[in-house]
């Protein structure tokens, strides 16, 4: 039982009366706790043992009995009778992107769903929009709900990927002599979603290497076991492949297996053409028209490799195939941002809306970070699900926000607001109140389905307003779980140079957005960039590298982001 378990169970309960109409306020809590397990920073059978679980913010005398029970057990009597009382399918559809506990009922009850083949013949045969209460649009989206379903179920966030890929890197590390190990493939790359982990290992020692990690605390099933490359599946269903090479083959290996497979057929082309040949194994001469017999000319390191083709060393995050080897033939590969250019984080979220941690828990835990600045930008009063602050709590929070300012020497707390942009472009704050804030995020929260032309509207009327400086998580996209809205990223792009709006790159692993390619595009017109973590809780202001990785993939340099100013020269703008 781990944190992310009981969180799904809590969550699953609360569909489960959701569907059966129980008490609003029961599956609320469910879904409070759910989050606040959620977002632990330690593992909750640890902290069990040294705290009672009704420390837990949102965890009263009822839940933490049903933790125990989970954390002893294993299993929640109460879970499975409720899981009874509910039929299969009910759980099925629920996993869908846009459907919730309501539609579920709606769908059983009136058409006799009994499996997601059959919603998704119905859904295109147009027979659920025949329902009185189902909308057009909503069948449409739910058919999108179940092809991104069936996308997505093979590949998981680098948000999760990542520290995963890490903590077997750090177990492989502690338990056998390594001489170089490295994550390979698209986690190398900072890719937004992965389908597999890769890694890479040098040792004196293979066979030690290849048993500990087919026997990592995390393994479910080995699918393959050899002396060079063994695959196992996660408990979470993530496949894992590691293979170890000679070290006079490392680079080379590196290369090859980071990928991407586009970025290293464009290499062995340029290869080909000096009369050279890449492999995994290293660089030849090419004698005769074969490698065979032709002299290895580099292989140990990754720079060795790429030089030997007339290349400077191409970042992971470029090798997408996307201009970099010119680039490189050129000499002009951007010198790309890094977190260590981080000043300050835009976007950040206290108790006094939906986040879990006080201003000044969030700010000095910034300060720690080596930041000079931050921007704490709460939800804005319509915003009723997310704590959303009425304009007298905005006064006292900015009240506070002075004391802190007076208390931590040599760091700012900068007045922020995530303002609410409502369905028609109409700002949740009047400018009154806006002006005497440090800095204005607007976002969209509501009319995700609205057409394209409203959408935009919406979004560069508010860029019109003086006092907006970022818009945020600019599509509202959430990867493998909702489509972003429909906005004309081209509009919304000009106008925010003709505004010197800035965009921002959310750094929520969920987010990502704006991703890669538009985040270059903006660049490339000249619209500045924030990187954020839209922090719910300090733990997740860390996400910054996430931020800083799509940066990177983006091309961007120091440059073009907005936090890589001093507090100085942003307090001067
Ligand atoms: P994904 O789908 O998220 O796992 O993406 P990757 O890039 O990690 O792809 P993967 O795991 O299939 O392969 C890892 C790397 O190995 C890939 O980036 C490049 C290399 N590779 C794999 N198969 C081929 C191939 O057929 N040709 C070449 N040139 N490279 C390959
Ligand atoms: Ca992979």
């Amino acid at each position: 039982m781990d944190n992310h378990k009981i969180s799904e169970i809590f969550e699953a309960i609360a569909d489960i009366l959701e569907f059966k109409q129980d008490n609003q306020f029961k599956i609320r809590a469910y879904r409070r706790a759910a989050a606040s397990i959620r977002a632990m920073s330690e593992d909750i059978n640890e902290f069990a043992k040294a705290n009672p679980l009704n420390s837990i913010p949102g965890i009263g005398k009822d839940l933490s009995e049903k933790i125990e029970e989970l954390l002893k057990t294993g299993a929640l009597k109460s879970y499975e009778e409720l899981k009874e009382s509910v039929p299969g399918i009910i759980f099925d559809m629920m996993r869908i992107p846009g459907v919730g506990p309501k539609t579920a009922k709606l769908l059983y009850d009136e058409l006799k769903i009994d499996s997601v083949e059959k919603l998704k013949k119905y859904a295109k045969e147009h027979k659920l929009s025949q329902l009185s209460h189902l909308k057009e649009k909503t069948e449409a989206n739910i058919l999108k709900g179940i092809e991104l379903l069936e996308k997505s179920s093979d590949s998981m966030l680098l948000g999760d990927a990542l520290p995963m890929a890490e903590g077997m890197v750090n177990y492989l590390k502690q338990k056998s002599p390594i001489s170089k190990i490295d994550i390979a493939g698209s986690a190398r790359r900072m890719k937004q979603t992965v389908k597999d982990i890769d890694i890479l290992v040098s040792s004196k020692k293979p066979q030690a290497v290849m048993h500990n990690f087919v026997n990592m605390p995390t393994t479910e099933r080995v699918l393959v076991r050899g002396d060079t490359k063994s695959s196992i599946l996660t408990r979470q269903g993530i496949q894992v492949d590691i293979r170890v090479v000679e070290p006079a083959s490392y680079g080379a290996a590196l290369v090859y297996f980071t990928g991407s497979k586009e970025h290293n057929v464009r290499l062995r082309e340029l290869a080909v053409k000096k009369k050279l040949k890449i492999n995994e194994y290293g660089v030849y001469s090419v004698k005769g028209g074969s490698a065979s017999g032709g002299k290895k000319i580099a292989g140990k390191t990754e720079e060795e490799v790429y030089a030997s083709v007339g290349l400077k060393y191409i970042e992971p995050e470029l090798r997408e195939d996307r201009g970099e080897i010119g680039a490189a033939l050129k000499n002009k590969l951007p010198k790309l941002i890094e977190i260590s250019d981080i000043r300050g984080d835009f976007h950040v979220h206290s108790n006094y809306s939906d986040g879990i941690n006080t201003i000044e828990e969030m700010a000095r835990f910034c300060k720690n970070l080596g930041y000079e600045y931050v921007v704490i930008s709460d939800h804005s009063k319509s915003l009723k699900v997310a704590g959303g602050l009425s304009e007298q709590d905005l006064i006292k929070k900015n009240r506070e926000i002075d004391a802190i300012n007076k208390k931590i020497k040599g760091f700012k707390v900068l007045k922020g607001v995530e303002v609410d942009i409502d369905s028609d472009g109409n700002l949740d704050y009047s400018d009154e109140v806006l002006k005497d804030l440090d800095v204005v995020l607007a976002a969209i929260h509501t009319g995700f389905k609205q057409s394209k032309e409203v959408i935009t509207k919406r979004i560069l009327r508010a860029m019109d307003n003086k006092h907006v400086d970022i818009i945020t998580h600019p599509t509202g996209r959430l990867l493998n779980a909702r489509e972003p809205y429909a906005v004309d990223m081209t509009a919304v792009l000009k106008h925010a140079k003709k505004t010197g709006t800035v965009i921002e790159i959310n750094g929520y692993p969920e987010r990502l957005d704006l991703d890669d390619i538009n985040s270059r595009i903006a660049s490339e017109m000249g619209v500045k960039i924030a990187l954020t973590t839209d922090s719910h809780r300090v733990e997740q202001l860390l996400n910054m590298r996430f931020a800083v990785s799509v940066a990177r993939r983006a091309w961007l340099t120091q440059k073009d982001v907005l936090n890589t100013l001093s507090l100085k020269q942003i307090c001067a703008i």
